[in-house]
């Protein structure tokens, strides 16, 4: 369903759970409920019409006030009134409304004598037994109860994981593994590099699956086996997160590999491909009746589908099949394309290693530059540089680019954005640095306008580099804040500055799809690690991996030039 029509029905249906929940005039409710099937029901998109109050009114089950709200909608992304709603009816006990004991009235109960407003207090009450002695629960519906919150929490009631967190949990068991296995693989979004994964999906080929079976659920971190059968066997690791292991026919490995990798959206779109050929397209292979055409690899499968071997972080189903079809896949930026680090901290202010120890890592690297990109003054609580401090600084690189030959430190700076667009330290300072990383830590809940305009006024400064960490989020920690990035990225554009992917994996900002906008500008990125320690150096492979889901190639990240034409790239006109 296209998103704008899914949008709408999600939230009238939401707005109707919650009226019904709260007690709410049950014609009102129903009114939701309908005008949300009848907009997921039409054949075409919503969008052409969103805003032809006429046509809406048109449709049945929409009068006059749901055609306004569809405007409200297409226009904002969103609906006052349900932001209003959910003030006073929280919307995790929909979850709870939906069980299947549960219903509103029974719902109501639980929220306004217990105050139970997600599954975890229920599960919380019910083990209290609290539950049972309301009104209208008894025994029978509270033992009930129980098990279906433990279904609801094994199945969807299971936060997603970062990245790194993932690759943390799964390393070692991939190392165990590996000891009674043939192939091993991670799949599923893990191997698209997505920011956060649901659960793991481990794919291998094995000799004896009974007793693979049996060493998996043997891991140590395994809290509980969910489920345990010849060819899948799911666990719950101590961490939460689950882990699915497959056991897979060596002869169909490229099949499975390309099925369990997915996305979804991807392999929906492969099997249609067969289908105009009259082929069957599934995770054992590509039949042509019962001929098997290929099976084995990934790159036979796409070579019979008439398509390039498409790498796992371009198959989200945003374009990247017919760029295969027509040879336009971007040839996509690798870890080893990157020549230096512009983004780094040293115990100056935040940092935990000296200038020192953290050099040599990047020598270690192989990284022909590195940028010692300390905060400004206005970050007090991190010990910011003030001019004097940063001269000081400045005069110590100058040192120690004397005796280094290996790699060449750039004298940089990391200088709050002030709220009025003001940089926090002087250009008199400013213009004897390399590089001038720019970034907002305070007023982070200025309106888009005041945020967008504080930014543009910033880059007026010709001493403007790079935009760090340009939405300020934080993953499921801290929204974005509110900017309109297309504005800031075609001014850096026009202007000759450049905007960072961040390759901290709790920040990954900018994100995947504002990077794909960046290349379609035509603004080139830096990606880099805003590292405060030794080992977060490593992580410009996310950096890099979030930048390959944005499809850039190395021409467009501006850390895989060289310093000769990277200094280049960084005057200001
Ligand atoms: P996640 O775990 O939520 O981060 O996302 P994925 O992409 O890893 O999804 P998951 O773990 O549910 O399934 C792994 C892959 O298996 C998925 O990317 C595609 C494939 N797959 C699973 N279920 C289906 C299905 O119903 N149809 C198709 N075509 N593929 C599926
Ligand atoms: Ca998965
Ligand atoms: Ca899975
Ligand atoms: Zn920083």
């Amino acid at each position: 369903m296209p998103a704008l029509k899914q949008k709408i029905s999600e939230i009238f249906n939401q707005m109707a759970d919650l009226l019904d929940i709260k007690g709410d005039n049950e014609f009102r409710v129903r009114s939701y409920r309908e005008a949300a099937k009848t907009v997921s029901g039409l054949s075409d998109d919503i969008s052409d019409i969103a805003d032809d109050e006429k046509k809406i009114k048109s449709l049945p089950g929409l009068g006059e006030s749901m055609a306004q709200k569809i405007k409200e909608i297409a226009e904002t992304g969103k609906l006052k009134q349900l932001e209003k709603l959910k003030q006073e009816v929280p919307e995790t006990l929909i979850d709870i409304m939906k069980l299947e004991q549960m219903g509103p009235g029974r719902t109501r109960i639980l929220y306004n004598n217990l105050k139970i407003k997600s599954i975890e207090d229920l599960k919380n009450a019910l083990k209290k037994n609290k539950v049972e002695k309301l009104e209208g629960f008894g025994k029978k519906t509270t033992g009930q109860l129980k098990e279906e919150v433990e279904k609801f929490m094994e199945e969807k009631g299971h936060e997603r994981f970062k990245l790194n967190v993932a690759e943390d949990i799964s390393a070692p068991l991939i190392e165990y593994l590996k000891k009674k296995v043939g192939n091993i693989t991670i799949a599923g979004s893990y191997r698209r590099n997505k920011e956060t994964v649901g659960d793991i999906d481990i794919l291998v080929t094995s000799d004896n699956p009974g007793k693979t079976m049996d060493y998996f659920v043997d891991y140590e971190d395994v809290a509980k086996v969910l489920s345990k059968g010849k060819s899948k066997s799911s666990v719950r690791l101590n961490t939460g997160i689950q882990v699915d292991l497959r056991i897979i026919e060596k002869r169909s490995w490229g099949a499975a590999l390309l099925y369990f990798t997915g996305s979804k959206a991807h392999t929906i779109q492969l099997r249609k491909i067969g289908q105009d050929k009259d082929l069957k397209v599934n995770e054992y292979g590509i039949f042509d009746g019962k001929k098997s055409l290929a099976s084995e690899t990934e790159e036979e499968m796409y070579e019979v589908l008439g398509l390039y071997y498409i790498e796992p972080e371009l198959r989200e189903n945003r374009g990247e099949i017919d760029a295969s079809k027509n040879h336009k896949l971007p040839s996509l930026i690798e870890l080893k394309d990157i020549k230096g680090d512009l983004h780094t901290h040293t115990d100056a202010t935040d940092g935990k290693y000296s200038m020192e120890d953290m050099v040599k890592q990047a020598v270690e690297f192989g990284y022909s530059y590195y940028a010692i990109t300390d905060h400004s003054k206005k970050v007090a609580m991190a010990n910011g540089l003030d001019e004097k401090r940063l001269q000081k600084q400045i005069d110590k690189i100058d040192e120690l680019n004397k005796k280094e030959k290996k790699i060449r430190i750039l004298k940089a700076i990391e200088v709050d954005i002030l709220e009025d667009g003001k940089l926090d330290l002087p250009n008199e300072i400013l213009k004897h640095l390399d590089l001038v990383v720019c970034s907002i830590h305070y007023n982070m809940k200025l309106s888009e306008k005041k945020q967008t305009k504080r930014v543009l006024k910033a880059m007026e400064n010709p001493y403007f580099n790079i935009f760090a960490h340009p939405t300020g989020r934080r993953i499921q920690e801290r929204e974005p804040y509110r900017i309109d990035l297309k504005e800031i990225m075609k001014e850096a554009r026009d202007n000759g500055c450049f905007l960072e992917v961040n390759s901290d994996p709790n920040r990954l900002d900018l994100n995947d799809s504002q990077i794909i906008m960046a290349k379609d500008i035509g603004l080139k990125l830096a990606v880099s690690t805003d590292a405060h320690n030794l080992s977060s150096l490593k992580n410009m492979k996310y950096g890099v991996a979030q930048a390959r889901r944005g499809w850039l190639e190395k021409e467009q990240v501006i850390n895989t030039y060289t310093w000769k034409e990277l200094r280049k790239m960084l005057k200001r006109k």
